[in-house]
């Protein structure tokens, strides 16, 4: 039926389903070498009923292309959530470990049906606290309900707690009794929570501090740390997200110009933490040039699921044709045809070690996300995480299948408005490449005229650089060299705004707005045309939605139909605010440009 060895290319997390004659009747045989392969292998089963597909001649083979899948939960200990837009941590604190929610279960099971099995609990701006003995019993009691679902825990931390919670008057990675210390934080941690995963590093960014303190580099900080786990078998993931502008001016060149020289210093059990692009989880952004730059080491990507920027829990964007983009992009760091993907499940560079973390939109809003079709996206992180090779399109059947009805009008519906959502928010947003152009104080609305007083870097005015002479950021060899960070021939095709594809234009290229695009239209035009298409775009799928009135249940039509109520009226805010502050620049008597 399934022999032994049929099974080896299973591995821990892999399974078999078929369909054989036992006895003379038909059964269905979900085989695994782990029990956790079998919990993989019954949702799979389950999700082909959801899904209504015929389940009499099996024969399905399946295995996880990632090896740490993990949610990223930006949740500090006083039960706020950073970027949440789904109420509060649903970690209660407080009540741990005591009282244990029962909705923590229910976290387990979604995260397990969908593969996820590592999570992230706190925030990566830590608190120190989280190491203390109290945190750690409330850690292991989440633990141990999430342990029978396969899913791990780990910690986010803070490189100075031997200072805040170890009475240290250091936390310099060579002092011998820093070292001890985290070794004896790892045994005592260990010992609770047996299981352990290990620790998310954000070092000397954004306020958050690192080895560099002491003089130290990250590999220095990474390995101190990944000493103290070895012995256990935890990992160290350490995140890239760096931005010192006293390296370089051009933001985006910052974390490759830390990272790629400390290539091969990394101990065996650290991956390098990098989120897809290279400035903040925009809308849109050309691929993190560390993707294929550091073959030594093993890239972990993260993901956002949690809508920062792109219209939080109000704005239905389905973000996995984003997260494909990048995926499916060609690096070309070993040649053509080294994908994204490839560099992000080891393949590309032989690495045994492989992980990919989406930060979490999850809160206690009754329906984890606060918008319905949030829960599409930490779906869709779920299945790439699985096989970056799946569809957005064939996720989002499975999901709408799932979610919303097995009804084809329903699902064609459901699927279309899907499909052009992301296209639709990046073009009434910041369409050719812009990107970074929120208002002050939050990352949601338009602020195009924004200068941050601090830092040049948090000003919009910074990444667009519009004047009466052109619009766009100069990253090509002329400017700040930005392309010169890509392997070729992404390095000359994005270096000339000829070969550059229009969509990452405004990213790499400051233009004339007279600039003739592909369509034979001039820069500003082109850019009015977009935020005009975003804005009709969202038009549009109100009508797709008011379509399903009757076929969907009213509670969740009438939500969804609110919330696309109010997108429009902010994909509108964006297109007047945008193109009437750049009309300034664009329509001024020297641009060049009728009016
Ligand atoms: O996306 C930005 C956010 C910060 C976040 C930071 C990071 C957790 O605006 O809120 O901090 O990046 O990724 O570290």
């Amino acid at each position: 039926m399934v022999q032994p060895s049929e099974l080896e290319i299973a591995g821990d997390e892999g399974y078999i389903i078929r369909s054989v004659f036992f006895d003379n009747r038909p059964v269905t045989i979900i085989a695994a070498n782990k029990s956790k392969g079998v919990l993989y292998g019954i949702f799979h089963f389950f999700r082909l009923i959801q899904n209504r597909q015929a389940i009499d001649k099996l024969s399905i083979q399946s295995k996880p292309r990632i090896q740490k899948r993990l949610l990223n939960h930006w949740d500090n200990l006083n039960g706020s959530v950073e970027r949440g837009y789904a109420g509060k941590s649903i970690w209660n604190w407080e009540k741990l470990p005591v009282e244990v929610d029962p909705r923590y279960k229910d976290y387990a099971r979604v995260n397990a049906s969908i593969g996820i099995n590592g999570t992230v609990l706190n925030n990566v701006n830590s608190q120190a606290e989280i190491l203390t003995k109290g945190y750690i019993s409330k850690a292991a009691a989440i633990a141990s309900v999430l342990r029978p679902y396969g899913i791990q825990i780990y910690f986010s931390i803070k490189f100075i707690s031997p200072m805040e919670i170890g009475g240290l008057s250091t936390a310099d990675p060579f002092d011998p009794h820093v070292r001890r210390w985290w070794k004896e934080k790892a045994q005592q941690i260990y010992q609770q929570i047996p299981d352990f995963g290990g620790f998310l590093v954000k070092a000397y960014s954004e306020g958050q501090p690192g080895p560099q303190i002491y003089g130290r580099t990250h590999a220095d900080g990474a390995n101190m740390l990944a000493e103290a786990l070895s012995p256990y078998g935890g990992i160290v993931m350490w995140r890239s997200f760096v931005y010192d502008l006293s390296i370089d001016s051009d933001r985006t060149k910052c974390g490759y110009l830390e990272f790629v020289p400390l290539d091969g210093q990394f101990a065996t059990n650290v991956l390098i933490q990098s989120k897809n692009g290279p400035v903040d989880f925009q809308p849109r952004e050309p691929i993190n040039p560390l993707f294929g730059a550091m073959p030594k080491t093993p890239i972990m990507m993260e993901l956002q699921i949690t809508q920062e920027y792109t219209g939080q829990s109000n704005h239905l964007v389905y973000l996995a044709p984003q997260w494909k983009e990048v995926l499916d992009s060609d690096t070309f760091s070993k040649g053509p045809g080294t994908l994204v993907a490839e560099i992000v499940d080891g393949s590309a560079e032989n690495h045994t070690l492989s992980g990919i973390a989406g930060v979490s939109g999850i809160g206690t809003d009754r329906n984890w996300m606060g918008h319905h079709f949030s829960q599409a996206n930490w779906y869709a992180f779920g299945r790439l995480a699985w096989d970056p090779a799946f569809t957005s399109g064939q996720i989002a059947e499975e999901w709408i299948r799932m979610t919303w009805s097995n009804d084809p009008k329903t699902i064609g519906v459901i699927a279309k408005m899907m499909a052009g959502s992301w296209e639709a928010c990046v073009d009434y947003m910041t369409p050719l490449g812009l990107h970074h152009l929120m208002a002050a104080g939050h990352h949601y609305g338009p602020g195009p005229d924004y200068v941050n007083p601090g830092r040049a870097d948090w000003s919009s005015t910074y990444y667009h650089k519009a004047d009466s002479q052109g619009i766009g950021f100069d990253r090509s060899s002329k400017g700040t060299n930005g392309v010169g960070q890509y392997a070729e021939p992404l390095r000359r095709l994005w270096d000339s705004p000829v070969t550059c594809p229009e969509k990452y234009l405004l990213w790499f290229h400051h233009l004339p707005w007279t600039h003739q695009m592909s369509s034979g239209k001039t820069l500003w035009q082109e850019l009015r045309l977009h935020y005009k298409r975003g804005v009709e775009a969202v038009g549009i799928m109100q009508k797709t939605w008011d379509s399903l009135e009757g076929r969907i249940d009213q509670q969740r039509f009438d939500h969804v139909k609110a919330r696309l109520e109010m997108q429009l009226e902010n994909a509108r805010e964006w297109r007047d605010v945008c193109l009437e502050y750049f009309g300034r620049f664009a329509e001024s008597p020297n641009s060049g440009h009728d009016r």
